[in-house]
């Protein structure tokens, strides 16, 4: 059986047409935006399921609304695949983002002007921790560490530097541009030192933790926040987790504090995404995703790309274009008319505003979801490197874009769904 979409496509031919053509973009270009992926049939079905339907404001057993039995079901099943999987010992599933989960855990435990210790987001941090155009830099006092300019690795020494000397009510890791290994257990000794809360947010490395392949946090931070999409390829949608001391606590402040009704079809999905990525194909997957992105980062060096850190150890990595005399936001735009999708990407100490930028990022879930592997990678880093040296070439865009063509053809996405 496919999903067909016949019933859309009488009603509101508008959205069944936009649909459609998503579908298509999605199938038939290469898309290596670090923060997507591809979720599975059955995620899109448990989130398309009649769940949207229901009320269910509370917690399972504890609800405001009655007919809440199959919602406690789904719930419950999520909470405890999420506690399996990353060892936590209180999860709350029903955060609509992650920065929803991130905004519940700072109003649970500071106050307005607090500190918070978070990596800048021009380094490869993250707009909820801390960024001045982000609710966590109005309502808080952020201070920043980053990364050191040779190296392009957080300096741990800084960071306690920087912690001793502005003693932050808390200290916030994670990232969503850095490709090398988090030091979890350094942050929370640093943390320790300072009597400050520590929160590890690993949105971008969920999956990569849950199959063991990045170290956790867990035992190790107060509260440990997250995306259910990217790397855990659910759906969209946040979960926080903590120590049962925090449980009370950060529950009322997602559940009445900032959130009413959960989206229960939402928490079905993520307990389906949860089931899977406890399966062992989940964990050769991030295995392979590993793989494809060292090797893509190795592929591009050797096509003299210079890659921030040298390389990466995760999911991800960032390009340093300055060498290459083109700006991140044209590079986005010239590979995205050879069919290939990427995201331009401030750099650490770059001297570009936000808008242009002198990096883009790539990862590679998307690709290993479509089952490339590193003989992929090398090709996919000969065509990137083909664009950016020649972004004025319309022979080469042409000839890139037929190789993706190509690519896309040998490693189907989504051939299941009915348009
Ligand atoms: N915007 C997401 C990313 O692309 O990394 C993080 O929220």
């Amino acid at each position: 059986m496919s999903i067909n979409m016949q019933e859309l496509k009488k009603t509101d031919y508008e959205v069944y047409e936009a649909i459609v053509k998503e579908i298509e973009r999605e199938r038939n270009h290469l898309i290596l935006i670090a923060s997507e992926n591809y979720a599975s049939r059955a995620v899109l079905e448990a989130l398309g399921s009649v769940f949207t339907n229901k009320y269910a404001e509370g917690y399972p057993e504890k609800r405001y609304y009655g007919g809440c039995e199959y919602a406690d079901k789904v719930e419950s099943l999520a909470i405890n695949r999420a506690k399996e999987l990353f060892g936590a010992e209180h999860v709350n599933v029903q955060p609509h983002s992650g920065t929803q989960a991130n905004m519940a855990v700072y109003f649970s435990f500071l106050k307005p002007k607090d500190k918070i210790l978070g990596m800048n987001l021009a380094h490869g941090g993250h707009l909820s921790h801390g960024a001045t155009v982000n609710f966590s830099g109005v309502f808080y006092k952020s201070v920043f560490y980053g990364v050191n300019k040779d190296t392009g690795l957080i300096d741990y020494d800084e960071v306690r530097k920087l912690a001793k000397k502005h003693k932050p009510k808390m200290i916030v890791a994670g990232a969503s541009a850095y490709s090398r290994i988090l030091d979890f257990k350094a942050f929370s000794d640093i943390a320790k030192e300072v009597n400050a809360l520590f929160l590890a947010d690993i949105a971008h490395i969920a999956g990569l933790v849950a199959a063991g392949l990045h170290p956790s946090p867990v035992p190790y931070a107060d509260f440990v926040t997250s995306t259910t999409h990217k790397t855990l390829k659910g759906p969209r949608g946040g979960m926080i987790m903590c120590k049962a001391d925090y449980a009370k606590a950060i529950d009322k402040m997602i559940f009445p504090g900032i959130q009413g009704g959960p989206l229960v079809h939402v928490i079905a999905a993520k307990a389906v995404a949860l089931k899977e990525a406890l399966s062992n194909e989940f964990k050769e997957y991030q295995i392979q995703v590993v793989k494809n992105a060292k090797e893509l980062s190795h592929e591009l060096v050797n096509n003299g790309v210079r890659i921030i850190s040298g390389g990466t150890d995760n999911h991800l990595m960032l390009i340093d274009l300055r060498e290459k005399s083109i700006t991140g936001k044209d590079a986005e735009t010239v590979l995205d008319r050879a069919g290939i999708t990427v995201n331009k990407n401030s750099i650490p100490y770059d001297d570009k505003p936000a808008t242009i930028t002198s990096g883009i990022r790539l990862g590679a879930p998307i690709v290993t979801s479509r089952k490339m592997k590193e003989p992929e990678m090398v090709t996919i880093a000969r065509l990137i490197s083909d664009v950016i040296t020649n972004p004025n070439d319309s022979t080469v865009i042409q000839h890139v874009k037929d190789k993706v063509s190509s690519l896309c053809r040998s490693f189907p996405a989504y051939v299941d769904i009915e348009i």
